[in-house]
């Protein structure tokens, strides 16, 4: 069985090193020639400081583009949300009914937009807490050992026997027939978390200064969730949130990341996803739309897209 990543980031190394370092075949897909030029002059290696190690391996890695014409058996999406459904669009032809696709986004509308493009083929979505960056292209730090949830996004079917390559690899998941239910509780507090972080410029354990605020959102995530099929109650959702605010206090979260990198923020798949789902669906979203219009408002300040 053989994997491609598409997309080199801190995701797709960290992916590409592991698998490749268990001696399962691995294929990184790269954007254009100037990147396969980059990793080739850096002898085709990643440079993989694992998680509690000192010092990184170089890894051998295979890497093409996506018009290389071999067929693709699993992929594994590892774009930002906002570049997902173009990244898929150019190894299109090279899936089948045979593939299996596995969504590695943050917040939730880039897996349904895949999934309606890819009809026939199984689509898999991720939720994960593993944490990785890179220092410098295809140099990937494991930051933080975290786990994925992976689940079928649109028929639930028994857990691929694939998955064992990651188990070889010692990638830790945990398989789930509900993974549209985990997407919107992880929306529902990448929602409260996120754009505050961003607000106040705060590592995510001093938003316990914020509780008016999260009250008012987590009562607005409770209705939308329930609507949307997840039923919930906003002490639940505040709750949730609570613990995940003390459990990464010393956390930065992905957005001010993001942010104070000068990057494109995942805006539109987190606040934008749950403000345009509640318009659709009638539940009340006030403190929602102040919250993304002020996150939008902060964007623009910084000269980064609003979406
Ligand atoms: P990243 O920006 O480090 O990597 C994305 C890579 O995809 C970049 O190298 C980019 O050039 C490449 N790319 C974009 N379009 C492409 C295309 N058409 N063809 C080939 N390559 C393309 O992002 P990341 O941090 O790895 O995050 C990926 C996703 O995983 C995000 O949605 C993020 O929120 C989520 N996530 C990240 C982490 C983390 O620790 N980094 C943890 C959990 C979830
Ligand atoms: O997922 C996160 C993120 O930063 O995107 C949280 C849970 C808020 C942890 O930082």
């Amino acid at each position: 069985m053989s994997w491609h990543i598409l997309g080199p980031g801190s995701l797709g190394c960290l992916w590409a090193a592991r698998l490749s370092q268990a001696h399962i075949p691995a294929s990184l897909i790269l954007r254009n020639q100037h990147r396969l030029a980059a990793l080739q002059r850096q002898g085709n290696q990643i440079s993989y400081l694992a998680y509690g190690q000192s010092s990184p391996l170089d890894i051998a890695i295979n890497a093409q583009l996506a018009s290389h014409p071999q067929p693709i058996e699993r992929l594994i999406v590892a774009c930002k949300a906002y570049d997902a459904v173009a990244a898929v669009e150019s190894v299109k032809t090279r899936l089948s009914s045979n593939s299996g696709v596995f969504l590695l986004q943050n917040g939730m509308g880039s897996q349904q937009a895949i999934a309606q493009l890819l009809p026939g083929i199984r689509v898999i979505a991720a939720s994960s807490t593993e944490g990785a960056f890179l220092t410098q292209p295809f140099h990937c730090t494991h930051a933080g050992q975290g786990t994925t949830l992976l689940g079928d996004l649109v028929h639930t079917q028994p857990e691929p026997t694939c998955l064992r390559d990651w188990q070889q690899a010692q990638i830790s998941y945990q398989w789930t027939d509900t993974i549209l239910a985990a997407l919107w509780r992880k929306l529902a507090i990448n929602c409260l978390i996120n754009p505050l972080t961003v607000l106040y410029q705060c590592k995510n354990g001093q938003l316990t200064q914020q509780t008016e605020r999260l009250t008012a959102l987590a009562h607005e995530l409770a209705q939308l969730l329930s609507a949307a099929g997840y039923p919930c109650t906003a002490e639940d959702v505040f709750a949730q949130c609570l613990q995940v605010i003390q459990n990464t206090a010393q956390n930065t979260s992905s957005m001010l990341q993001d942010v104070l990198n000068q990057r494109r923020t995942e805006i539109s798949y987190i606040t934008g996803f749950a403000l345009a789902q509640s318009q659709q669906l009638g539940t009340s979203h006030r403190a929602l739309l102040d919250l993304h219009s002020q996150l939008q408002a902060r964007l623009q300040q910084l000269g980064l897209p609003l979406d």
